[in-house]
């Protein structure tokens, strides 16, 4: 069976997109959880055990490691249906927004960082370039549901786009992100996928923080609830 390694379900952005495809394709997979390490150099020594660059996802399945997420969906795809829409525009469009994902947003990603179980209110000074981010995807969204007809990105059935968005559907909820009312709408469709549900779950039990990113968060807005168990 395919062995998915991944890191703490509060923060592991990265980690989340393969585990929710696999979940809601119904593939089988064992979860190896590893957490972040506090302190330079850490987490690619702990990580390194099992991950040739050192960071999450990992995908084993028997002598083979796949690393990366969007290799992880490749790889995945060429053995199971339903990872990319059959239509060849939809499976184009699809994989040009995953990829989109994969190597952009970087404002958004490190000025709102996933931290699924915490409710922040941002500053009305928002940097441009994170405006920006979020503009962007409130047309991609929209684009996709209304070219392909909905209710996921690229048509009727969830995959790999959807799987690479659903950190986004998080950080609409933790920082009250305002799009249009089909991205909101989409936003909290993946949010009630059984996968994203289970997910969320699991990470508000988690204890352990990683105090980068909650200062990263911090920086951003005001903090209005922390839904986590406490810290260890
Ligand atoms: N491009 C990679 C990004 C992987 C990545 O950066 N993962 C983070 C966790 S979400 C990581 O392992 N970080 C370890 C570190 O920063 O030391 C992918 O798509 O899988």
């Amino acid at each position: 069976m395919y062995e998915l390694h991944i890191a703490n379900k509060s923060y592991s952005s990265w980690s989340l997109r393969p585990w929710l495809l696999l979940s809601e394709l119904d593939i089988p997979f064992h979860e190896r959880l590893v957490s972040f390490a506090s302190g330079p150099g850490l987490n690619w020594k702990a990580f390194r055990a099992f991950s040739p660059n050192g960071r999450v996802p990992c995908l084993r399945d028997g002598d083979m490691v796949v690393w990366d997420s969007l290799a992880i969906a490749e790889y995945l795809a060429e053995r199971h249906p339903g990872v990319w829409p059959s239509d060849a525009k939809a499976r184009a469009w699809a994989r040009c927004a995953a990829a989109e994902m994969h190597s952009g947003f970087g404002p958004l990603r490190s000025h709102c960082p996933m931290i699924c179980g915490l409710r922040i209110r941002l500053s009305e000074d928002l940097p441009p370039s994170l405006r920006a981010d979020i503009a962007r995807i409130d047309e991609l969204w929209s684009e996709g549901l209304t070219r392909f007809g909905g209710p996921f990105l690229a048509g009727k059935a969830f995959g790999a786009v959807d799987a690479f968005f659903a950190p986004v559907a998080f950080r609409i909820q933790t920082y009250d992100l305002t799009l249009g009312d089909a991205a909101t709408a989409y936003a909290q469709r993946l949010r009630d996928l059984p996968g994203l549900r289970r997910w969320y779950a699991e990470a508000l039990l988690e204890s352990w923080r990683d105090p980068t990113h909650e200062d990263e968060a911090k920086q951003v807005g005001t903090l209005l609830e922390d839904l986590r168990a406490p810290v260890d």
